[in-house]
């Protein structure tokens, strides 16, 4: 009898230790992902970039990813880069020709699948999808 009292008085201080502790172990938790996710850009069976223009510091990494079951390509438009910008284009060709002239072979990003590109020049990057160019286009604005 006498001891289960004290093993109760021992059990209310551990909780209120506990709650102490609590307090500071939320200050402690780490931010959402999100802090690195980095830019993401959805292509999905709608047929467009999501979002269609994205803005990105220098250095900052923008991934597309296919969201639906349709395949997409990340190609930019060359003439329409910032001058001695690198060329990017899902499956890494280094010229606009050179990805026309490939895909679907080479390029095509399938569902679930994603491509990136560090954006290390300042100025607009303007890119499309090449089988649904008509009207699959979207922009990167790095600063
Ligand atoms: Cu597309």
């Amino acid at each position: 009898m006498h001891r289960r009292t004290i093993l109760r008085a021992s059990g209310v201080a551990l909780v209120g230790g506990l709650a102490g502790c609590g307090g500071s172990e939320s200050t402690d938790t780490p931010t959402p992902a999100e802090t690195d996710a980095g830019t993401l850009v959805e292509m999905n069976d709608g047929l467009n970039f999501e979002p269609a223009e994205v803005t990105v510091s220098v250095g900052d990494t923008v991934t597309w990813e296919t969201v639906g079951s349709v395949a997409h390509s990340v190609t930019a438009y060359e003439d329409e880069l910032p001058e001695d910008a690198t060329y990017f284009a899902s499956g890494g060709f280094d010229s606009e020709s050179a990805a026309r002239d490939n895909y679907p072979a080479e390029g095509s990003v399938g569902a679930d699948e994603t491509y990136e590109n560090t954006f290390e020049t300042a100025g607009e990057f303007p890119y499309f999808c090449i089988p649904h160019e008509s009207g699959m286009k979207g922009t990167v604005v790095v600063e």
